[in-house]
């Protein structure tokens, strides 16, 4: 499967941000600007490593060494190009040892730095990459950034300074966490809105799934991947669990565990595919937990996992809705049209190699045996693989995209399911919000430059 993914793209998109596998030719989103940074390149970069192939590694490298140039007059998102280029390009060299990922990223992120330049340090969604211009969503409420926004950067930033010296990196992602320690959280919980210019919360909506989901795991990898010294971190994301499951997480009619979210004091009993990633999250974060509930998050992990793959049990293609209700006598299963869709999204088969990881229950490779049959027989087609609209129809039309993150996330996570634990050990690699894994660092001793002083 990622032979043929990459070989389409390769084929009909080389060079673009992604491909349209109908169309047979490139294609872009608004994340990227109007740029050609060949963000599939990059993205499958460490996967193609990790499989083996190594002479689709070299093209990629040999592409990044002689076209990709940041000097471009594209408006990107902070967060994508920050988790899918600075977080591929170091994985791609902590891999290989190979100096120009380091020094690609290195360029990459000096060009993110003008995104922080507002009045509190929180960073704008968007920057110019040629004139450093910043500015938010036009649909994010009240001006406002987002939380899993400027929220996944710590991972990606902390090893910039650690690869670099330069302070600016770490003193940055700091910044924000002592900012959001300050403010004052309604029922515990965290707003996914932020205003930089005036550091207030926009509306009170708090989601494990998409605006809020990896601001919860970038606290608790920050904790995993400072060789667990970063005890700030580790609380942070213990209270913030603590909330979640006191407010958010509750059970079905029919007995299944889902995630809501919480909207100015109500509870939505609707889960999103991107919340099913929080089953892995809990179960890497129960060890560790406080008041030795060890036990209790790994359960709470698989329930979580049981629901998911119950959205993808209960369609007819096998494949998970993008959103999936707990109401009036449904369960786990998309209401409205436009929520039964499928974009080759990776959350549940991340939660699936989690659990394996933690369990070994067979269970696990049996679901995620079933995802990658349902989507080599749904979603391949002759020019790579495609997104499709509705997972209740046998008869599906395709949305003509293969995402970046297909490459990144959801073939890496499936090729690890079956492989043995001793590649990519997480007690050595932390995998970010992308799946690029990147190795935990021993500092001991060893302080990061402006650590001191993080403003
Ligand atoms: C990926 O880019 C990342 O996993 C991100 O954290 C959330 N969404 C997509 C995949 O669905």
């Amino acid at each position: 499967m990622m032979k043929h993914a990459w070989d389409s793209y390769r084929q009909y998109g080389w060079g673009h941000n992604e491909l349209k596998p109908i169309a047979k030719k490139g294609h872009s989103t608004n994340i990227f600007g109007n740029s050609q940074m060949g963000a599939t390149i990059v993205d499958a970069l460490d996967s193609l490593y990790i499989m083996g192939l190594h002479d689709e590694f070299k093209d990629g490298q040999e592409w990044i060494e002689q076209n990709l140039d940041f000097s471009v007059n594209a408006e990107v998102s902070v967060f994508e190009v920050n988790i899918r280029f600075i977080g591929g390009l170091l994985a791609a060299y902590y891999l290989s040892g190979q100096e120009v990922f380091k020094v690609k990223a290195v360029q990459l992120a000096e060009k993110l730095l003008p995104a922080f330049n507002t009045p509190t340090g929180i960073p704008w969604a968007m920057v110019n990459l040629k004139s450093g211009v910043g500015r938010n969503w036009g649909w994010a409420s009240a001006g406002s950034s987002i939380l899993a926004e400027f929220g996944t950067l710590h991972m990606e930033f902390v090893h910039l300074t650690y690869l670099t010296g330069n302070p600016a990196y770490y003193q940055k992602v700091m910044h924000i966490r002592k900012l959001l320690a300050k403010m004052d959280r309604p029922n515990g919980l965290y707003p996914n809105y932020l205003n930089p210019r005036t550091g207030r919360w926009g509306q009170h909506h708090t989601s494990v799934g998409g605006l809020g989901d990896s601001f919860y795991e970038y606290l608790l990898k920050a904790w995993l991947m400072s060789d667990k010294t970063d005890a700030e971190a580790r609380k942070t994301y213990d209270d913030a669990i603590e909330a979640i499951e006191r407010h958010l997480i509750r059970k079905s009619n029919g007995g299944l565990t889902f995630i809501g979210e919480w909207k100015n004091g109500h509870l939505e009993r609707k889960m999103g595919h991107l919340t099913c990633f929080a089953g892995g999250m809990f179960a890497l974060g129960a060890d560790g937990s406080p008041g030795d509930k060890a036990g209790h998050y790994l359960q709470l992990g698989a329930e979580i996992a049981h629901t998911c793959h119950e959205s993808y049990d209960r369609t007819v293609l096998k494949l998970g809705p993008e959103a999936f209700k707990f109401d009036s006598g449904l369960e786990a299963v998309a209401v409205r049209q436009n929520e039964k869709y499928y974009i080759l999204r990776p959350e549940v088969i991340e939660t699936y190699w989690y659990m394996w990881r933690f369990t070994h229950d067979p269970k696990y490779r049996q679901w995620g045996w079933e995802a990658a049959q349902a989507i080599d027989k749904y979603c391949r087609v002759s020019g790579g693989f495609s997104g499709v609209k509705d997972v209740y129809s046998s008869n599906p039309t395709y949305d003509d995209v293969q995402q970046s993150f297909f490459l990144a996330e959801t073939l890496k996570y499936l090729y690890l399911l079956f492989s043995s634990d001793e590649l990519l050990p997480l007690e050595s690699w932390v995998f970010n919000t992308e799946a690029h894994p990147l190795p935990v660092l021993h500092l001991g001793n060893v302080t990061l430059p402006g650590s001191q002083d993080h403003r």
